[in-house]
């Protein structure tokens, strides 16, 4: 047989595939193919659903002391456009999320050289008393090592007293590639693959659940992708905890990586999101977040494996800082008429999956 008949074997009997067999997959081009085998994996997990929910993303500040070369959003304080939007500011873009449908917020933000933890806490008190009904899904594993360190308690500690003040879940950045050679390269400043790991297996094991994401289409090479996702398929075989695995194409303007990187293609794309599909199969979702791939092939994803959109977001910046061509937000009839023109079922999620409505 050869390696792909192995493989197609494999995936067809619900087997677990090798990280040699993913860099076969990641070196070949036969993207029909790769797609069918991560459709195959997608429908006996989801079957012709696609999740969506109604979400606002906000980032309380843009000032960041890592100032990582791949990153167009961070500034240094006292740099033209460096922002820290004021608590009454982040309570009013909360409620009115809520009073427009938003079942969950979505923040990240830069590492503030000035601010004190209690910021955060008060943040999520006063914005879970502006908007009861929305779940808070903030900080990435970097922002809980740095709260760590600000504040002077453990990353347990930190993570009970977020949870305390309203903290319902968490997102999946800061991993970018697990490999440190990578991370020496693109973000030498933030916490080590193996950190970030750790954080995040603290997470799980204190009852938040999280995403995981991957920064691709930069210094990276297929090797170093598959190791990734074999660190994350590892860690959720322990914990998990993980519910979404979000692939996210490096959008190349702006940065301060110096290399004439051009934006992903759209074959790489669709091809990295159904090999995560194959090979991350204790992962329940796949989602294709179409502020970083456009809107037409995070549609198409939706053959390739992908079972998850993300959502209406409403002001994104990490992205767009970067040169990202999609639209700032999408309204639920846009993600709907997207999913169903691809044959698909929309179905509004909550943060945790529990489907909420279908259409
Ligand atoms: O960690 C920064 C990435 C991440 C660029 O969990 C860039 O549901 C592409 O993690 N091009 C933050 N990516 C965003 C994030 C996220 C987004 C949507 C949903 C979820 C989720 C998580 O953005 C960072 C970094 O990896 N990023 N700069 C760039 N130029
Ligand atoms: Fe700061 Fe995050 Fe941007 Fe790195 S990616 S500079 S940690 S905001």
């Amino acid at each position: 047989m050869s390696t792909y008949e192995i493989i197609a074997a494999k995936v067809r009997a619900n087997q677990r595939i090798s990280t040699d067999e993913a860099l076969f997959l990641f070196e070949s081009n036969d993207l029909l193919a790769i797609g069918e085998l991560a459709a195959l994996a997608n429908e006996r997990k989801n079957g012709k659903s696609v999740f969506f929910n109604v979400n606002r993303h906000i980032n309380p500040t843009n000032i960041c002391v890592n100032r990582c070369a791949f990153c167009a959003f961070s500034r240094t304080a006292g740099e033209e456009g460096a922002y820290t939007l004021a608590l009454d500011e982040i309570c009013r873009r909360a409620k009115e999320a809520q009073a427009e449908g938003a079942t969950e917020v979505h923040m990240v933000g830069g590492l503030h050289p000035d601010l004190a933890f209690e910021f955060y806490t008060d943040m999520l008190t006063a914005m879970h008393q502006a908007a009861p009904r929305l779940h808070i899904k903030a900080f990435t594993a970097v922002e809980i090592e740095y709260f760590s360190r600000i504040a002077g308690l453990s990353i347990e500690q930190v993570l009970e007293r977020l949870k305390a003040a309203g903290l319902g879940s968490m997102p999946g950045g800061g991993a970018e590639i697990l490999v440190e050679e990578v991370r020496q390269k693109i973000c030498p400043e933030k916490i080590s693959g193996a950190r970030w790991l750790e954080i995040i297996r603290l997470a799980h094991l204190a009852g938040l659940k999280t995403n995981a994401t991957m920064l691709y289409g930069h210094l990276e090479s297929a090797s170093d992708r598959v190791a990734h996702l074999e660190l994350l398929r590892t860690l959720q075989d322990e914990t998990g905890g993980f519910q979404a695995f979000i692939p996210l194409a490096f959008q190349p303007e702006n940065s301060d990586l110096k290399l004439d990187i051009k934006a992903t293609s759209g074959l790489d794309d669709l091809k990295t999101l159904a090999i995560a599909r194959i090979f991350l199969d204790n992962f329940d979702h796949i989602k294709a977040y179409w502020i970083m791939l456009g809107e037409k092939i995070a549609q198409v994803a939706l053959s390739f494996g992908v079972n998850d959109l993300d959502g209406t977001v409403v002001e994104e910046k990490i992205g767009h800082d970067a040169g990202a061509q999609s639209p700032q937000s999408l309204t639920k009839e846009d993600i709907i008429r997207l999913i169903h023109k691809a044959g698909k079922i929309p179905v509004e999620r909550d943060t945790l999956y529990r489907p909420l409505r279908s259409y």
